[in-house]
């Protein structure tokens, strides 16, 4: 049998609840799955503004340290597939996998919608730079890495809508991710500034390292915007 070695990372601040909630149903799945996996939980540490899109790249870099993997499997800590069908592993294109969301009325939101749950083939993530570091606060990042993605080349596979489907733990907006009205500007310049913006500007500076018995929790100070 051939075993894929995929990590999957999860971008985290404040969600203990759903963090514990989250490992208890996705273990389970990803055994049932037959995989070979990790599972890095990037915490950003302080109480800046978040930036999902750049713990990602941390979290790939982080992996990337203690093991030579072949798979990145992208997820917020809120969402729990619903389907053991919906593999978590990497295919011939980037995937985007929580494609029918119970609060998206088991629907995309739109055609183009690249959020929630992802993965990208280590080949795959560095010929889009990774994700870029600058998109502060809620909204538009994966927007962005869509477009990568397209400007590479590429396109995107999906499971169907039956096996795509996933709830989301239900949850209050948090502090210091409020929806930052600069990011979808940002998003019309993604083809000139994704060669410089990404894995290959990436800086930050790990905190701590805790090796949980069922996952690996990082805590990174990801030197916040100046303004
Ligand atoms: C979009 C957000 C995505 C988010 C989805 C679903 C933006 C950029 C301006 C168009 N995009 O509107 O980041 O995942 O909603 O909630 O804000």
């Amino acid at each position: 049998m051939y075993f894929f070695q995929v990590a999957i990372i999860v971008p985290f601040r404040n969600r203990h609840e759903h963090l514990k909630h989250w490992l208890y149903y996705i273990h389970p799945i990803l055994i049932r799955q037959q995989l070979d996996y990790g599972v890095y939980v990037i915490n950003q540490d302080g109480e800046g503004v978040f930036n999902r899109a750049k713990l990602m790249n941390v979290g790939y870099l982080e992996a990337m340290k203690e093991y030579d993997y072949e798979c990145f499997v992208f997820s917020d800590v809120d969402l729990v597939p619903l389907d053991d069908r919906n593999l978590y592993k990497c295919f011939e294109n980037p995937r985007h996998l929580a494609v029918a969301m119970d609060k998206f009325n088991f629907h995309l939101p739109y055609q183009t919608y690249f959020g929630g749950v992802s993965s990208l083939s280590k080949q795959q993530f560095l010929k889009i730079n990774g994700c870029p570091n600058t998109y502060w606060g809620w909204g538009g990042e994966d927007d962005d890495i869509y477009r990568r993605i397209v400007y590479r080349g590429m396109s995107i596979s999906r499971p169907d809508a039956m096996t795509g489907k996933y709830k989301m733990v239900r949850h209050e907006r948090d502090k210091h991710n409020e929806p930052n009205p600069k990011n979808p500007d940002k998003l019309h310049k993604t083809k000139q500034t994704m060669d410089e913006d990404g894995l290959n500007s990436l800086n930050y500076s790990v905190k701590e390292i805790v090796k949980d018995i069922l996952f690996t929790f990082i805590s990174v100070d990801i030197q916040g915007p100046e303004s």
